[in-house]
């Protein structure tokens, strides 16, 4: 078991598309937990990181490593049981105004959706208003900010301004993630701040089950 694991992290930094799929599909069917072998390939992410950051590998590989991800939540997504789906209120995803980095905010969102949560994904580059509507629309509880760039953390400021403004920042909890820490968390009045995207889901669930409106809906 733990070779295929290991295995997978390499045919990932390796971006060998077909070999994580085929990996992913053997680990399947040794009954290994999607969720472990989705570990793996995140972790598979982080080299691919590490390559671009040396020199090593470009932009486009960056992307092919989101587009590997996306194939495999599609794999592991389509013998799933999908009862949980809309259990939970939406979930509101979006880059904050003035950036566009998106590649981390979709693999968050993908694993999300793999666990069963409505997600309304705003885009990239998303007004402040834009999160305070989807908030109003669907009634959200949990509103998660991607943020790469220095100025995503005033556009992070000003969202949760905003949100205090139109009187949804109390029943609302503001997620953020991308390059960010307990500092930025500080900076921006957020709630949590996470950059592990397999933690999220849980994160998530444990909000919402302490939440005394949906507890009692469950
Ligand atoms: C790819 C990339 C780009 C691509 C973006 C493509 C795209 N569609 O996203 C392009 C080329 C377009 C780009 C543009 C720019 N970039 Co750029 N970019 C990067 C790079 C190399 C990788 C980012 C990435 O995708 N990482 C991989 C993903 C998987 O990681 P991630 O986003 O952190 O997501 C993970 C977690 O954070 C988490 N997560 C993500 N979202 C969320 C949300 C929640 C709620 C949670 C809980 C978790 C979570 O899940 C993911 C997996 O675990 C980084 C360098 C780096 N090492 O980070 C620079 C970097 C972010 N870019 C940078 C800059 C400066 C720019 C530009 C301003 C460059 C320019 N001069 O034009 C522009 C910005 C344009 C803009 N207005 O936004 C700087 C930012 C520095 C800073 N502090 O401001 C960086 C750090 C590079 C550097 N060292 O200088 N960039």
């Amino acid at each position: 078991m733990l070779k295929l694991q290991k295995m997978l992290v390499g045919a990932m930094a390796r971006l060998d598309d077909t070999m994580v799929l085929n990996l992913v599909k053997q680990g399947l069917r040794m009954g290994i937990s999607p969720y472990v072998l989705l570990e793996e390939i995140r972790a598979g992410t982080d080299r691919v990181g590490e390559l671009y950051s040396r020199g090593e590998y470009f932009l486009s590989d960056l992307i092919m490593a989101s587009e590997i991800f996306k194939d495999v939540l599609a794999l592991v997504n389509q013998d799933r049981d999908v009862r949980t789906k809309a259990f939970y209120p939406t979930v509101i995803f979006g880059t904050v105004e003035e950036d566009i980095h998106d590649i981390g905010k979709n693999i968050t969102t993908g694993i999300m959706r793999y666990n069963g949560f409505d997600i309304c994904d705003l885009g990239v580059n998303v007004p402040a208003q834009n999160f305070v509507d989807a908030v109003n629309l669907h009634n959200s509880r949990i509103v998660c900010l991607t943020g790469l760039i220095t100025e995503a953390f005033d556009s992070m400021k000003n969202t949760i301004m905003l949100l205090e403004e139109a009187g949804l920042r109390e029943r609302t909890t503001v997620i953020i993630g991308g390059l960010v820490n307990e500092s930025v968390r500080k900076y921006t009045g957020a709630d949590y701040w996470a950059t592990d995207c397999t933690k999220v889901a849980e994160l998530c669930r444990s909000i919402l089950a302490t939440d005394n409106r949906i507890a009692q809906s469950l």
